[in-house]
């Protein structure tokens, strides 16, 4: 540790490292690490270490082993009947977090211990105050720089220690400046800032005014060292019965638990961590997207109805019969049970209107309308669906403005690719209140993928067949470096809302995109596969915390 000439410079003006009382554990462990021939022409760390060696308490300056420290500390308090753990730690040179851990573990023995908490000021040196004690205050580096025929200021002034060494120097009247050069005022100077920082380093003190002076230069700051008053308990022992964690069928038969000391249960413990049960990333994302639907007034929506008639998945939602996306290439279609046959036979009528005649202001599509064709099961190919069923429901019930969302699995008979698989999760909001607008919509997804950490929004006209205007879209993303679909949007159509029973003056907005892309996104996972299955890497699993998609 200690280097020779600093410590002789410490004990030329006190003659232990800790001051001037007694020698510490400090003062022997120091001895312990110096090397004798370092002795020569040190008169003063001479004069100590062969003071030191007068001591038999060289014989334990060895580094005290902590094993089996609550043994030691009770054979300690044994002879000193209390402590305070700060002190002892320092004097058995000690890290004192481990001395309170022993002492934690024997007051698990009823009444060995009796402790109170004590608190302790401390000075501790800042990171300036270790840098000036490891290598000299700036303005004795300052006085050491210009040497006995001085230096320009401009010189000093580019050394790291120049600035603040300067005005110490300047201040303690080492040094002056004649025309531009900096000159010594005094033949040799000591570096007592040093000095004293290295003895308050090793547990030495220092007079107040040093202190002071310190604090204001913030190379030592006043720490609050919580510690324990450590006494004997009422059945205070030096010899601790081992305690038992377990009563044995063998105790119980033999009845050796009678005298038998038990741990004392500490209901307080932590459990070991079960090593299982981890949401998966997906997961993680949608319990991040509710927060933020919630966050926004939002209530979600049953979404627990994979198998949807063709009714609710298309037929409500104004898309006709033929369009292409009701074809066996886009859409699962269920073989068992192949079709639903109960409808709200009113609503269907007007549904059957509106497709094949039109109404409500609407062409209509002008074909033969089959209930056959919306009898038939599908895997739902969209949570749209569910948003059918809810609008519609809330027409039967008395409309009021409502914000719905519902984030669950969706199936399309899709080619596999890197990115798309025959099912993923939908995240869908739906807004219905009277004189609803687009900008209402904009308005509301903008405030939603902000909250995602998607800001810069662009939009681009894009066509559904249940929302009329619709807008895909897209946010400019930083770590790709370009503008990703981000989503899908619209007005519902009128002729899909007034069937329903919903008021004339009521708009509904919606608007759409997947958990997927957001997930492999946060997660950095460029094939889908690595998103789902046996290859998934559990390790991102486990180790990646809650996402924060804004972060
Ligand atoms: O999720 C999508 N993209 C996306 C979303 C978020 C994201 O976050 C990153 C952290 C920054 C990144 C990307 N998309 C929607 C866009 C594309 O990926 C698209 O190619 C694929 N889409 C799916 C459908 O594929 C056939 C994503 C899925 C999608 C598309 C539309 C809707 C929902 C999901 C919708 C809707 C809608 C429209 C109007 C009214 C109601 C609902």
């Amino acid at each position: 540790m200690s280097d020779p000439n600093r410590l002789n410079q410490i004990l030329q003006d006190q003659p232990y490292i800790e001051g001037f009382a007694q020698p510490s554990s400090v003062d022997f462990s120091t001895r312990a690490s110096i090397n004798p021939n370092d002795l020569k022409g040190r008169e003063h760390l001479e004069r100590w270490f062969h003071h030191l060696s007068s001591f038999e308490m060289t014989a334990d300056t060895s580094v005290r082993s902590t094993e089996n420290l609550p043994q030691q500390i009770l054979d300690f308090l044994g002879k000193s009947n209390e402590f305070n753990s700060i002190q002892l730690a320092q004097q058995w040179d000690i890290d004192h977090q481990k001395l309170i851990g022993a002492i934690k573990s024997l007051l698990a023995n009823e009444g060995v211990l009796a402790t109170k908490d004590v608190t302790e000021k401390r000075l501790e040196l800042t990171n300036e105050g270790v840098q000036f004690a490891n290598e000299g205050s700036p303005e004795f580096l300052v006085f050491e720089f210009i040497g006995a025929d001085g230096a320009a200021q401009a010189d000093i002034q580019k050394q790291p220690f120049g600035k603040i060494g300067m005005a110490k120097a300047m201040q303690f009247k080492w040094v002056s400046v004649d025309k531009g050069r900096v000159v010594r005022q005094t033949s040799d100077v000591a570096d007592t800032t040093r000095k004293q920082l290295e003895s308050l380093r090793i547990g030495g003190d220092v007079d107040e005014n040093g202190k002071k002076e310190l604090k204001k230069r913030k190379l030592i700051s006043e720490v609050n060292i919580k510690g324990l008053l450590v006494s004997k308990g009422d059945s205070f022992t030096t010899s601790l019965a081992k305690q038992e964690a377990d009563l044995t069928p063998e105790m119980i038969a033999s009845g050796s638990w009678k005298d038998k000391q038990f741990k004392k249960y500490n209901f307080e413990s932590l459990g070991v961590v079960p090593s299982s049960g981890h949401l998966h990333p997906l997961m993680k994302v949608r319990s991040e997207f509710r927060q933020i639907f919630f966050s926004m007034g939002f209530s979600e929506m049953a979404t627990n109805r994979y198998v949807e008639s063709s009714f609710w998945n298309f037929d409500a939602l104004f898309q006709p019969q033929q369009h292409p996306a009701r074809d066996a290439h886009d859409t699962f279609f269920v073989s068992d049970p192949a079709i639903s046959t109960t409808f709200p036979q009113d609503y269907l009528e007007r549904v059957k209107t509106v497709h094949s005649k039109g109404g409500y202001g609407s062409a209509g599509y002008n074909y033969d309308w089959k209930i056959e064709e919306a009898q038939k099961n599908v895997l739902r190919t969209h949570t749209t669906a569910v948003s059918a069923r809810q609008l519609y429901q809330l027409a039967q019930e008395g409309f009021r403005p409502s914000k719905l969302f519902s984030i669950d699995r969706v199936f399309r008979n899709e080619t596999l690719d890197a990115t798309h698989l025959a099912e993923f999760h939908q995240v869908e909001g739906v807004i219905a209140e009277k004189n609803l607008s687009l900008a209402h919509l904009i308005g509301v997804f903008t405030e939603f993928f902000k909250k995602l950490g998607i800001t810069n929004l662009r939009f681009k006209p894009t066509y559904n067949p249940y929302t009329e205007p619709s807008m895909e879209i897209f946010a400019y993303h930083q770590g790709l470096a370009k503008w990703v679909e981000i989503g899908n949007s619209g007005m519902f159509r009128p002729e899909m809302l007034l069937p329903m029973g919903l008021p004339a003056d009521v708009n509904v907005a919606g608007y759409g995109l997947s958990l997927e892309r957001p997930t492999m996104i946060k997660y950095g996972i460029n094939n889908i596969r690595d998103l789902f299955g046996s290859k998934i890497d559990l390790e991102v699993v486990y180790n990646t915390p809650i996402c924060r998609l804004d972060k």
